[in-house]
């Protein structure tokens, strides 16, 4: 896991129309990153992907992007990360410029768990998605509902409000 190079912007579109999107929530060091910030900073992965749509039928796409798991761990989560316990508390909400939104558990991208290698892409297909956003990327979903893109934000915190 590397560090971000450039965590310093802040607001929601830098000046020279590249996007940026905030990684926030119940963290340490929250930040925000354009999407060359997120292809510089970390390890990139590939994943070739088919998901089915349900109004445009199956989708086939290459993407290129960092491990969500290095990006967040990044932020220092409120966790004592030595503890699966606490760990597993945890959920990841994504939200897309559009308002589009879902929800991953900590467990998904944990190695000790799921381990899913799920991506915060920085190129779909060969194309840099430095202006359209990053987006999330599910290998394992059958439907593409979480492929959320043009992110905006990632929030991260514990589960404690759903205790009854
Ligand atoms: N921001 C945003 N992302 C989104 C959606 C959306 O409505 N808004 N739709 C999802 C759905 S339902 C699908 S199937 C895929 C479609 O991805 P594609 O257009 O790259 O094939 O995007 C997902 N990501
Ligand atoms: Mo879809």
């Amino acid at each position: 896991m590397s560090r971000p190079i450039a965590a310093s912007r802040t607001g929601p579109t830098s000046s020279a129309g590249a996007v940026s999107f905030s990684v926030c929530g119940e963290v340490a060091e929250p930040f925000t990153l354009t999407v060359a910030e997120l292809r510089e900073g970390w390890q990139q992965h590939r994943a070739e992907v088919t998901f089915d749509c349900a109004t445009s039928g199956p989708q086939h796409h290459r993407f290129e992007g960092a491990l969500l798991y290095d990006v967040i761990r990044a932020t220092k989560p409120g966790f004592d990360p030595r503890r699966r316990k606490d760990r597993a508390r945890f959920l990841l909400a994504v939200s897309g410029g559009d308002g589009h939104q879902t929800v991953l558990s900590w467990a998904e991208i944990d190695r000790d768990f799921a381990g899913s290698p799920i991506l915060l892409a920085t190129r779909l297909d060969g194309h840099g998605l430095d202006t359209a956003g990053s987006q999330l990327v599910v290998p394992s979903d059958r439907c593409g509902a979480r492929y959320v893109s043009a992110i905006t934000s990632i929030w991260t915190g514990a589960c404690g409000a759903l205790t009854a």
